[in-house]
């Protein structure tokens, strides 16, 4: 065996990394966080053949699936939402009527995997800082190193073009939020303006992420828990089906929308 080159091992290593970045800078969709709506997001729409990447600020991916409630690494579903878990070959137990349960590490690794495996390009370590925009439309993102936005530096990002974004940067909002600020045109919420996330209610939010699950500003969608900070809905706490179900649900709007531009 020839011996280990660590110049061989380092070009390896640019080459494809920035291979894999440049045949992600025209996107059909792209995703601004891979928590649990994110992921599931990207599994559907991969799977149907679109181009599409998550853009996740952290090292890892997974948003809040990891800690469960609490840092207690178990998630609950209610019965609505099951099936998707299963369908992804996530275990699910019942813990009693309406309510299961899921490990939070088989959650968040098969999410990924599966969305990956499906096609869908990962790329962490990316903040999204703010989107390209065109007369009444959003078409892209801009992005920079976490690590440069965690040292402060003085840095310009770079650019990514979509046909679709998606927030689903979770409690945060953080796109919309940029796009509220800086971007000429209303949202689409009740006010034109972000709603803001209310306090605890469980059943309520559940229902209302479903519902708040769609396009805030023309190529701009929100997903997950964003959904409920945009349209004003209150937070659910550690049960992830409304999670799961936006993000199956953003993807069939954006299927949806594609196909009628063919
Ligand atoms: O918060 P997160 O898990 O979003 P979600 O899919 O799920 C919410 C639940 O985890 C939980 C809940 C109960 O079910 O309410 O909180 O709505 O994941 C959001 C991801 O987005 C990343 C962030 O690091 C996290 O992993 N993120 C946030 N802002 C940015 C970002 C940004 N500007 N650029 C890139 N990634």
């Amino acid at each position: 065996m020839p011996e280990l080159n660590e110049v061989t091992i380092t070009r390896a290593i640019v080459d494809r990394f920035f291979k894999k970045l440049s045949d992600n800078l025209e996107l059909d969709v792209a995703i601004v966080g891979g928590g649990p709506s994110g992921l599931v997001a990207a599994a559907h729409l991969a799977s149907k053949g679109y181009k599409t990447a998550i853009f996740e600020r952290k090292l890892s991916i997974g948003g809040g699936i990891w800690g469960g409630g609490m840092l207690f690494n178990e998630i609950v579903v209610q019965a609505d939402a099951k099936r998707i878990l299963e369908d992804f070959g996530i275990r699910v137990t019942r813990f009693e009527d309406n309510y299961f349960t899921a490990d939070a590490i088989e959650t968040a690794t098969v999410l990924a995997a599966s969305a990956v495996q499906a096609g869908a390009t990962i790329l962490n370590c990316i903040t999204v800082e703010d989107v390209i925009m065109r007369p009444n439309r959003v078409i892209g993102l801009v992005i920079i190193w976490s690590a440069v936005e965690i040292a402060g530096l003085h840095v310009d990002p770079l650019a990514v073009r979509a046909r679709y974004i998606v927030d689903a940067t979770g409690h945060d909002t953080e796109v919309v939020k940029v796009v509220h600020k800086k971007v000429p045109g209303k949202l689409m919420t009740p006010s034109g303006n972000i709603e803001g996330e209310k306090s605890m209610w469980s059943e309520e939010a559940e229902k209302l992420t479903l519902d708040n699950t769609r396009e805030v500003f023309p190529g701009l969608f929100v997903a997950g828990m964003a959904a409920n900070a945009t349209f004003g809905g209150p937070r659910m706490g550690p049960i992830f089906g409304g999670m799961l179900l936006s993000g199956e649900k953003v993807a069939q709007l954006i299927d949806q929308r594609l196909k009628e531009e063919k």
